[in-house]
């Protein structure tokens, strides 16, 4: 498992600003839900707006002396609810406006594209109340005779709809871990609990995951499994036995628990961890050595009796010495005459070969990263100012921070005129001089690769900055040989640095455009551009599968947190793991070197 926020997440905590104004933004959307006057909505959104502007340590202030009410935008009511948000983390308000929502209402706000406006009109003017209904209104054609509906907004909805359904039983990375890292560390901690980990998908760092997999190494598994399923964050318990146990949260996602003796918590979390396709690997290379592999233990394969059944009559024999015994993974691999296999390597595609060669790479960890690229603050769609950013990143340890707001063709992003990119220049460099951080800031931009593959800005004004993310914003229904073409003419402009999120997939809510990665890679190697591995748990783009062969061939990748507040910045954790998934050293990984090295790599 990770390192990473454990305790403190069960317990009661006080909301930043970022996490006060979701909370807005949600009551505006279930107030609207409700049709509740429009003036009112607006205030609530309107409210986190301005909560985003105001620094986190400001907001403190303001509320410890009382004064937040004199803030323009912030009103009396509102001025209350952030207060207790502030000190409590929790609104009775808001709780009792959840609960008033009709449930098949508040689902429909989980099709991708359905705003609230339009859910309202279709429960007031069709009787529509759930997916299930609103399905068949589609089929029906009565959602395009709507007003301000029409057949385009009707297939649109009909898609969203099934995007949900296909989508719908999978979890993102960064979801599951932070439901699964305190349970995993409550596990650890438990009296007679010797070893517990997740496995499955989760420890392989797949970027969506099915359901956790929990594996406790424990004498006496009955207490184990009552304190499991008797977490606050429990929604069902969907089965309890002796030795195991399966339960559903919140959100959906579903975990499932299994305690066996310490002596097989090695077999087990190997096989819990999969995949499949490594498990089936394995287990032939054990037979071709006369030995079975199983969840149970590594035992020989001839004979009579199930694996089970051979492992306990091992178990039962006491063997007198420790010899042979295996204790851990590396054993466990090497008892195979095999190195250690990290587990994001687990997917069955030559990591057996190459371990068995000694080939198998050293794999970039999130300790090598000495900075990122690709950063947005409150300039453009960020939440958090510049200098917020800057410590943020100066907490981390990182020696430097590349700011990349939007440029000005992303309107809907509020992107930086000229004035605006040249202003924030400026800013940059005066902080950079102030030395009030420890990191060091570059200025940059994500400008936007206009339709047909020129720059959204001059180059007098990209030789200004120290690096240029080129991303695609629009436009994302062209056909693959045009977006590959345009993709290429940005790789090809000088002043491109790096290529931001390749395909613009949103990870269970849609897929990137058509584009031919192949040719986009072998233009950037071709041009000495790196593509970024954009960590966002949404996007994790470029897709692992791609970074094994691209890197061989000679494409650097860097690891952006396309952070939009200053928690984004922690998400280099997931493309880390996307990172190790692709076979990435830390060689590969532009934000790994030194300051003085990118300085000069930005410089070429
Ligand atoms: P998920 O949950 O869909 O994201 O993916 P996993 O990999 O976590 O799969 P899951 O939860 O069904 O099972 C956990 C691991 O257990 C899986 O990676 C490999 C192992 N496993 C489960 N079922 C089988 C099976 O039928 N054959 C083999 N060889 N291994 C299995
Ligand atoms: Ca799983
Ligand atoms: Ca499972
Ligand atoms: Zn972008």
């Amino acid at each position: 498992m990770h390192p990473g926020p454990i305790a403190e997440s069960l317990l009661p905590k006080h909301m930043t600003k970022n996490e006060i104004a979701d909370v807005l933004e949600e009551i505006g959307t279930l107030m609207e839900l409700k049709g509740e006057n429009p003036f009112k909505v607006r205030a609530y959104q309107a409210g986190a707006r301005t909560l985003e502007a105001i620094e986190e340590a400001e907001l403190t202030r303001l509320i410890a002396e009382e004064q937040l009410k004199t803030v323009k935008g912030i009103g009396d009511a509102l001025s209350q609810k952030i207060t207790e948000l502030h000190t409590t983390g929790k609104l009775e308000f808001f709780e009792k406006l959840k609960a008033s929502i009709e449930p098949g209402l508040a689902e429909m706000l989980q099709i991708p594209g359905l705003g609230p406006k339009k859910i309202r009109a279709l429960h007031d003017k069709l009787g529509v109340a759930s997916i299930a209904a609103l399905t068949k209104a589609c089929h029906d054609g009565t959602v395009a005779a709507l007003d301000g509906f029409g057949e385009k907004t009707q297939e649109k909805i009909l898609a969203g709809i099934k995007n949900r359904e296909a989508y719908g039983k999978r979890h993102l990375w960064w979801e599951a871990w932070e439901i699964a890292a305190p349970i995993a560390a409550g596990l650890r901690q438990l009296p007679g609990v010797s070893q517990a980990e997740s496995a499955g998908s989760l420890r392989r760092g797949l970027e969506t995951v099915g359901d956790l997999d929990f594996i406790v190494a424990a004498g006496d598994a009955a207490p184990v499994v009552a304190w499991f399923t008797g977490q606050p964050q429990v929604k069902e318990v969907t089965a309890a036995g002796e030795t195991k146990a399966s339960v559903r949260f919140e959100s959906g996602l579903q975990a499932d628990l299994r305690i066996v003796p310490e002596e097989q918590f090695v077999f087990a979390l190997h096989h819990f961890t999969g995949s499949k396709d490594h498990n089936v690997q394995m287990r032939q290379r054990a037979l071709s050595r006369g030995l079975s592999l199983s969840e149970w233990g590594l035992v020989p394969a001839e004979g009579e009796g199930t694996a089970k059944e051979k492992a306990e009559a091992l178990k039962a024999k006491k063997q007198p010495s420790e010899k042979g015994k295996i204790r851990n993974e590396t054993e466990l691999f090497g008892a195979l005459g095999l190195h250690f296999i990290p587990p994001e390597l687990r997917e069955g595609l030559g990591e057996i070969e190459a371990a068995e060669k000694g080939e198998l790479p050293r794999l970039v960890e999130l300790g090598d990263l000495r900075g990122a690229f690709h950063n947005h603050t409150t300039a453009s769609d960020g939440r958090n100012t510049l200098a917020e950013m800057a410590a943020a990143a100066a907490a981390l340890g990182w020696e430097y921070l590349g700011i990349a707001d939007h440029s000005k063709s992303s309107f809907q992003a509020n992107g930086l005129s000229e004035e605006r990119l040249l202003k924030q220049v400026a800013e940059i460099h005066a902080l950079n001089a102030a030395k009030k951080f420890k990191t060091h800031v570059f200025t940059g931009v994500e400008c936007d690769i206009l339709s047909d593959g020129r720059l959204d800005y001059d180059d007098a004004i990209l030789a200004k900055l120290d690096y240029v993310v080129v991303s695609v914003h629009n436009a994302f229904t062209q056909d693959e040989a045009t977006m590959t073409a345009r993709i290429i003419r940005a790789i090809e402009h000088p002043r491109t640095t790096m290529l931001g999120h390749l395909t613009g997939r949103l990870l269970l809510r849609r897929e990137g455009y058509r584009v031919d990665v192949v040719k986009v890679i072998d233009a950037a190697i071709a041009h000495g551009v790196v593509i970024e591995l954009n960590a966002s748990p949404w996007r994790l783009d470029m897709d692992w599968r791609h970074w094994r062969k691209a890197a061989e061939r000679g494409l650097v990748c860097s690891v952006n947190p396309d952070a939009h507040e200053t928690a984004g910045l922690d998400q280099v954790r997931a493309g880390i793991n996307s990172a190790r998934k692709g076979w990435l050293t830390k060689e590969n990984v532009l934000n790994t070197l030194p300051l003085a090295a990118v300085r000069q790599r930005l410089r070429r």
